[in-house]
């Protein structure tokens, strides 16, 4: 019987990559990923092996499988994961927090959690319930949320650098909704890097040439257990709708992601969007006089406002 082999090795590939017309056995494949990984992050100068980077994780496969090819790569990444008390019915955030923490035991890894409700005696459906910023969908809400914890624990605990697990499929994604919205501001900002900013950590991407099936392949393929179903405020985002749109243009030209993402990176570098400069940017903020974190709003951090009732 014919079937696919893997180009290193010629046992039976497990996994196809159409748009790099490569295929792998289990090991290779495992292999071309972290090697991948670990080509991004030395192309963009993401981090180095002593950098102490704190990693976003949510229990998810994307972040997960970036923990565990940072954990093999010998980088020095811990984890930090926010509790946001969503249940709907499926017990979303306890069951992801479940995932996390036991990765993290399984490779004695550290995971430090935050509790937003027993921490600030509100979880995002209450926030979102209380706050205009939330009414409707409370996805913005959140994300700021998410970004002042993350800025704040990587402040506390001397991270220069906090990695997330987004991948190519989010980067495209965003990248699309900020086209559709001629965003310019964002346009100009949207990276795979972001450096510190205003005493901030610098925020880095190391899967953001990786497609979504390729996480989720690795994630399975090496057994990692994560949280299967998508936040329930998920459901109906734009983002989602725009995912589906752009697999069907991956589907009839394969690579068409990996270009679009791609290109606009080069797009910029080369003077196509105006760059702001770092110290134009920074002039902008000014320290929270509650918390301390860069803000560009006048006076209070959208977090303290927020918050404070
Ligand atoms: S967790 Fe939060 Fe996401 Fe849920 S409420 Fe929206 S932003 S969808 S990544
Ligand atoms: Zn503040």
């Amino acid at each position: 019987m014919s079937y696919v082999r893997c180009q290193r090795c010629g046992e039976r590939a497990s996994m196809r990559l159409h748009q790099h017309r490569l295929n792998f056995c289990k090991e290779h494949y495992f292999e071309w990923v972290l090697k991948q990984t670990d080509s991004t992050i030395q192309k963009y100068d993401m981090f180095g092996k002593k950098t102490r980077v704190l990693i976003a994780v949510s229990g998810g496969k994307d972040s997960l499988a970036l923990w565990d090819v940072l954990w093999r790569l010998g980088y020095q990444a811990d984890g930090f994961f926010i509790d946001l008390g969503i249940d709907a019915g499926i017990g979303y955030s306890a069951h992801s927090k479940h995932f996390a923490a036991d990765f993290a035991a399984a490779r004695n890894l550290s995971l430090q959690v935050i509790d937003l409700r027993a921490q600030y005696g509100e979880g995002i459906p209450e926030l979102a319930r209380r706050t205009q910023r939330g009414k409707g969908r409370p996805c913005s809400l959140c994300g700021m949320v998410k970004r002042h914890l993350m800025n704040e624990t990587a402040v506390a605990g001397g991270y220069e650098v906090v990695a997330t697990g987004h991948n190519l499929d989010d980067e495209a994604a965003v990248l699309f909704a900020n086209v559709l919205g001629w965003n310019q501001e964002q346009l100009q900002r949207q990276s795979p890097t972001l450096p510190r900013r205003g005493g901030m950590p610098a925020k880095v991407k190391p899967f953001f040439r990786l497609y979504e099936r390729e996480t989720a392949a690795y994630a399975l393929l090496q057994g990692i257990p994560y949280v299967y179903e998508e936040c329930p405020f998920a459901e109906g985002s734009t983002s989602l709708s725009h995912k589906v749109i752009l697999n069907q243009m991956e589907d009839q030209s394969p690579g068409t992601k990996m270009r679009f993402v791609m290109n606009y990176l080069k797009a910029k570098q080369s003077g196509f969007f105006l760059q702001e400069t770092h110290a134009e940017i920074v002039a902008e903020l000014h320290p929270c006089p509650k918390c301390g974190q860069a803000t560009a709003s006048p006076n209070f951090c959208v977090f303290c406002r927020t918050m404070e009732h």
